[in-house]
């Protein structure tokens, strides 16, 4: 109903509302091919070891992008599939404005109803939809894999900001360092340099020299550093420091003011967003055809879009049109 938004969807969400809010949102994101659903499928292995209730999200496995990966996702994930305590769920409603974004956060509002502890949010990190989803999540780890290229790709689609945790994956490929080395380098030129050593060298101990954060799993105060792990998906190797540090960032956000604020700040976005849907469902029903007008003037160029924005907006709001 949620996805489809069939008639009455609305009341089922107001319903379920009340029961949100416990579960942990945690995005992957990434290239496509960059490892995120053999990853994901570790996590829900390693998190239901620990009896925890794992939903899994994957937004537009259909697009252009990922070459109908949608079966890909459904491959790699396919031991959870007749686990009960296991929710996994393909989202591709694209063509509708913004209809990605909003059926996703509506979707993992009712698996976090449903009682999942964690809500994994698959996405492909290229587009403002994908984004958009993205920030919903608590805690989000971009995968990257060595040789693909794109890691200054990557920071320029805003991928940084939104890296909680870097998971430099396939780091059984030749390259890895390169791809550690530049993360690095980015994380350092976007943030102010920590000095990192002491933390790096206990994790060692920890860890072995294996697949240990390169940086520590830890913020400092209001600070967080997203650390980069190095991990191996098809080995599972590295996949349990991976998700320690997030369970570090999760626990950073509870202590630190920063993770107050950005609830805040998501459901401000997403009720602006809501009502940004809504108006424009609203508009669409009462003045489509002055819509459709609009856009063959302007596209005739009898008028500028602006002006014929305006207009509409002024058609829209004159009472007992
Ligand atoms: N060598 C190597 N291959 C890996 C590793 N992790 C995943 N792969 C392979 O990479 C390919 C893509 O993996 P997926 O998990 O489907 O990647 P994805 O990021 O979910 O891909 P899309 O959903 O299509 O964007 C598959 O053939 C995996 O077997 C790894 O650690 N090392
Ligand atoms: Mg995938």
């Amino acid at each position: 109903m949620v996805d489809d938004r069939i008639d009455g969807h609305l009341d089922v969400l107001k319903d379920l509302y009340p029961h949100t809010g416990r579960g942990w949102i945690v995005g992957v994101t990434g290239n496509p091919g960059a490892g995120k659903s053999t990853l994901t499928d570790r996590l829900i292995t390693l998190w239901r070891n620990e009896q925890k209730r794992v939903a899994v999200v994957a937004v537009d496995p259909t697009s252009p992008y990922s070459g109908g990966a949608i079966l890909g996702d459904r491959i790699r994930m396919q031991r959870h599939f007749d686990d009960p305590g296991v929710f996994i769920r393909s989202v591709a409603t694209r063509g509708a404005l913004g209809g990605l974004s909003r059926s996703a956060v509506d979707i993992v509002r009712v698996l976090d109803a449903w009682g999942a502890d964690v809500v994994i949010v698959e996405t492909v990190g290229v587009g403002q939809d994908e984004l958009e989803v993205t920030r919903m999540a608590h805690s989000t780890v971009v995968v990257a894999a060595p040789g693909m290229g794109d890691d200054v790709q990557a920071a320029k689609a805003g991928i940084l900001e939104c890296a909680d945790v870097f998971g430099v994956n396939k780091a059984d490929r030749e390259g890895v360092d390169a791809t550690v080395r530049d993360l690095e380098l980015m994380i350092a030129l976007g943030r102010k340099m920590i000095d990192s050593r002491g933390a790096q060298q206990r994790l060692a101990d920890e860890h072995g020299a294996a697949a240990q954060p390169t940086t520590p799993c830890g913020g400092a105060g209001d600070e967080w550093v997203p650390p980069v792990v190095r991990c191996i998906a098809t080995r599972n190797e590295g996949i349990s420091q991976l998700a320690e540090c997030l369970v570090a960032h999760r626990q950073w956000l509870t202590a630190s003011r920063v993770g107050a604020a950005r609830v805040q700040q998501r459901l401000g976005d997403q009720i602006r967003n809501q009502m940004r849907d809504a108006l424009l469902d609203a508009a669409t029903r009462d003045i489509g055809p002055l819509i459709d007008g609009a856009v063959a003037s302007v596209a005739s160029r009898q008028i500028d879009p602006y002006s014929a924005c305006e207009q509409l907006v002024a058609a829209f709001r004159r009472p007992g049109r």
